[in-house]
């Protein structure tokens, strides 16, 4: 018989194994509990532990326990052995390392930071299918950043008047129309209709301008319904669909990712609800382990915040972006998305804080143009160009009326 309680789940000597998944910790222990009694509960409880010591039969047990190895004022380091996990289930990797850990009374609070994927969990995975390549492989954006844009109001537009939205934005120099986070499938603007007809509008605008552009339409739903969905932006000869990876859940993420690949869509994913995670510094799971999360589950393109250049909250853009692109055992990188509340003239910094391989994406800062969407897709598409050339926004106004009109009003300020 062997025993198992707590302290056999803190081992500061341990030096974790290429195929542990190491994960750091955040954590405020409760009164009364030093940081090891704390952290190795936290290992506890998010492998095979529980609150009682147990006595098991070693010959009937595998030990799976992890191993709090690291504590560096509040920071902790827990390595979980490979064999703790399902190949490939994202749900089941989360229960572990986000589960029950979230709520224990051993802790004030509890936030995960970052984690350490071992190519045995990674290869479980598939991976984008495109990331980046989008750019040239299914647009003609090549060597500038993806312009985006969504339509303003974000719901209530008829289907018409959202598609003459897209059509304006289209003509204007954008390359994508997306949806946005709550547009799906409601009585004002019915998702069939909204799809057949934007993509009719896509293909003259790719007739005027002799770019390819696109439609990220958002399939978000019940999973049964959104895989119907998917399939129809396949019929209808969409080349992507929008997803809302937090509230849909992972798994959901997990299964249209396998159907996006019979039909060659793109993914691109939305992240509205990730600030109930990420949003407070101590508890929680911080951007940077969604970003990772998702990319493992295999979306093309994720929102990442604007490095502070937008209008919402954001934690370290670049070092998430980073990591997005960054090596991981072969696996495709994602494209960041950058928006919310971004226009032209942020433009020039964005791309300083966040290179070029990114999405530019706008609503307000494209539809609240002074003199409407066509202009607005133009400054914004000029701000770029002129970044892109080295010149400066001011400069390349002179000879760019929508660009100057833009500055006018909203000047190189972040909205709030
Ligand atoms: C963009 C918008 C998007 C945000 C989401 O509109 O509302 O939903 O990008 O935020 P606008 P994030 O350009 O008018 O602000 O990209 O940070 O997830
Ligand atoms: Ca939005």
């Amino acid at each position: 018989m062997t025993g198992i309680e707590y302290d056999d789940f803190l081992d500061l000597e341990y030096d974790s194994s290429a195929t542990d998944l190491v994960c750091e910790f955040t954590i405020e222990p409760a009164e009364g509990l030093s940081l090891e009694a704390a952290a190795s509960r936290v290992a506890s409880e998010s492998s095979n532990g529980t609150w009682a010591a147990l006595h098991v039969d070693e010959a009937e047990l595998t030990d799976l326990g992890a191993v709090a190895c690291g504590i560096d004022g509040g920071e902790i380091t827990v390595a979980y052995p490979t064999e703790l996990f399902e190949a490939g289930s994202m749900p089941q990797i989360l229960s572990c390392i986000a589960g029950n850990i979230m709520g224990m009374k051993a802790v004030d609070s509890i936030r995960l930071e970052d984690c350490h994927w071992p190519e045995s969990i990674v290869e479980g995975f598939p991976g984008p299918q495109f990331g980046p390549s989008v750019a040239h492989e299914k647009l003609d954006a090549d060597d500038r950043p993806v312009l985006a844009t969504v339509p303003k109001p974000k719901v209530g537009l008829s289907t018409d008047a959202h598609v003459q939205v897209g059509e304006d934005a289209w003509l204007g120099g954008v390359d994508l129309l997306k949806d946005d986070e709550n547009l799906t499938d409601q009585d004002f603007n019915p998702f069939e209709d909204r799809l057949a007809d934007s993509l009719a509008a896509r293909d003259r605008a790719q007739e005027q301008t002799g770019e390819r552009k696109d439609y990220l339409v958002n399939v978000t739903a019940e999973t049964e319904e959104m895989l119907e969905r998917v399939d129809l932006v396949a019929e209808h000869g969409g080349g992507f669909v929008m997803v809302d990876v937090i509230t849909c859940g992972w798994s959901a993420v997990q299964t249209v990712r396998e159907r996006a690949e019979t039909h060659d869509l793109a993914i691109h994913a939305h992240r509205a609800m990730h600030a109930a995670f990420d949003r407070l510094d101590h508890h929680g799971v911080s951007m940077r382990v969604l970003a990772q999360i998702a990319r493992l589950c295999g979306v093309d393109h994720l929102h990442t915040g604007t490095a502070g250049l937008g209008k919402l909250e954001n934690e370290d853009t670049p070092g998430i972006n980073e990591w997005l692109t960054s090596d991981l055992y072969g696996l495709n990188p994602v494209l960041p998305v950058a928006s919310g509340g971004l226009h032209p003239g942020v433009v020039d910094q964005l791309l300083d804080a966040l290179g070029t391989d990114i999405i530019v994406q706008a609503g307000g800062g494209i539809h609240g143009h002074p003199d409407g969407t066509h202009a607005g897709a133009k400054a914004l598409r000029q701000s770029v160009d002129a970044s892109l050339e080295g010149v400066s926004l001011e400069a390349y106004a002179d000879d760019h009326e929508e660009l100057a009109t833009a500055l006018e009003k909203w000047g190189a300020e972040t909205p709030r």
